[in-house]
């Protein structure tokens, strides 16, 4: 997680410049206005981000990360992002009140925890539900924990230990048609894959080289516990339009963090944020595992260092729930929003532009 690219404290009419496509803000610099966002933060009394939302027992609820200022500032590693629980959100309808639940889960009950809970996911089975969540451990390496309650909204109860070989964070949980549920995990940067390209623990900030394979998401069955990995993590391979695989410095395509899975008419949607690029992009494959071949932009850069989103189909329309710093103007403070989106007839999806 880099720094910023709008510097702290910007003043939401200023944010104009990274947020859009250039021609965007070319046209809107002729014209001497502002963009307007397209739409608003369904909550203003706590920061919130990373939006995992999920339809349960009829009602939308979303997962997100609850984001807090401790006054760390911004760095590569994403040391300000230094978030101590959950709060989950729901509503009964796209537009509906929108109600902020107690803390789900704090970092103070998770016995193998030490500091960052980041972007969560929830999966339903059995009328039990999980909660899958990322935290550095006590030597500062990011695993993924899963707990446990009986409401969508918690209170959730953590296992003693994190998901035996979860590593990196950003866990997304995907139920298919059969019943089985996968998760894609996994993030560069401060989200520390590059820690594990070995196959064993090296603490290491490297990257690939421009010219090698970029660092790929981490997909695993889960068993029918929830609580465990059927095999070791695979890598899910994303290749470019020609079949190649997708090259570390290629920054426009490569994976970054922020893994989710959608299925629509019959084909699978992985999508994902290409980091220091801030788009949200989308690629396509036959099964769970892959491969998944890259197919374009779900939503271009917002306002803010990171992009992050999740898309949830509900009462027969689909939904893009994302994140800005539309309330703070800073990095670490975000507020996640939804908007409607659109899979057109040739099965691509429509690109979003959040500002207009
Ligand atoms: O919220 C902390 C981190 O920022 C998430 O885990 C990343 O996806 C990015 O949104």
């Amino acid at each position: 997680m880099k720094s910023t690219l709008f510097p702290l404290g910007l003043a939401l009419a200023t944010f104009t410049l990274a947020c859009h496509s250039a021609e965007q803000t070319e046209e809107k610099k002729t014209e001497g206005e502002s963009p307007e966002p397209i739409s608003q933060p369904l909550v203003s009394e706590i920061y919130t981000a990373d939006p995992s939302a999920h339809v349960f027992e009829g009602k939308i609820y979303v997962y997100p990360s609850h984001d807090i200022d401790v006054g760390i500032p911004d760095d590569d590693l994403g040391s300000q992002y230094a978030m101590k629980d959950y709060r989950v959100l729901s509503m009964d309808k796209p537009g509906g009140e929108v109600q902020v639940h107690g803390v789900a889960l704090d970092i103070a009950d998770v016995p193998w925890a030490g500091r960052q809970m980041w972007a969560p996911d929830a999966a339903e089975k059995d009328g039990k539900y999980y909660l899958y969540f990322p935290a550095k451990d006590k030597e500062d390496i990011f695993h993924i924990g899963v707990a446990v309650g009986d409401k969508p909204e918690g209170p959730f109860v953590a296992e003693p230990e994190p998901i035996p070989g979860s590593i990196s964070m950003d866990p997304a949980v995907f139920q298919d048609d059969d019943g089985s549920y996968y998760m894609y995990f996994g993030g560069i940067w401060g989200g520390q894959l590059q820690y594990w390209s070995t196959g064993e623990l090296v603490k290491t900030e490297e990257q690939p080289a421009d010219n090698e394979p970029g660092l790929l998401p981490k997909v695993a069955q889960l068993n029918a516990d929830m609580k465990t990995f059927v095999q070791a993590p695979k890598d899910l391979q994303i290749w470019d339009e020609n079949g190649a695989v997708i090259l570390s410095g290629n920054h426009d395509k490569r994976f970054f963090e922020a893994s989710w899975m959608h299925k629509y008419e019959g084909k699978y949607y992985f999508s994902y944020s290409t980091g220091d690029t801030h788009k949200i992009v989308y690629a396509v494959g036959d099964n769970p595992f892959g491969p998944f071949t890259y197919k374009g932009v779900v939503l271009n850069p917002v306002q803010g260092w990171t992009n992050h989103h999740s898309i949830v189909e509900f009462e027969g329309q689909w939904y893009l729930f994302y994140h800005d710093t539309q309330l703070s103007g800073k990095n670490h403070l975000r507020n996640v929003k939804m908007t409607p989106l659109r899979h057109l007839d040739d099965g691509s999806i429509e690109t979003i532009t959040a500002y207009k």
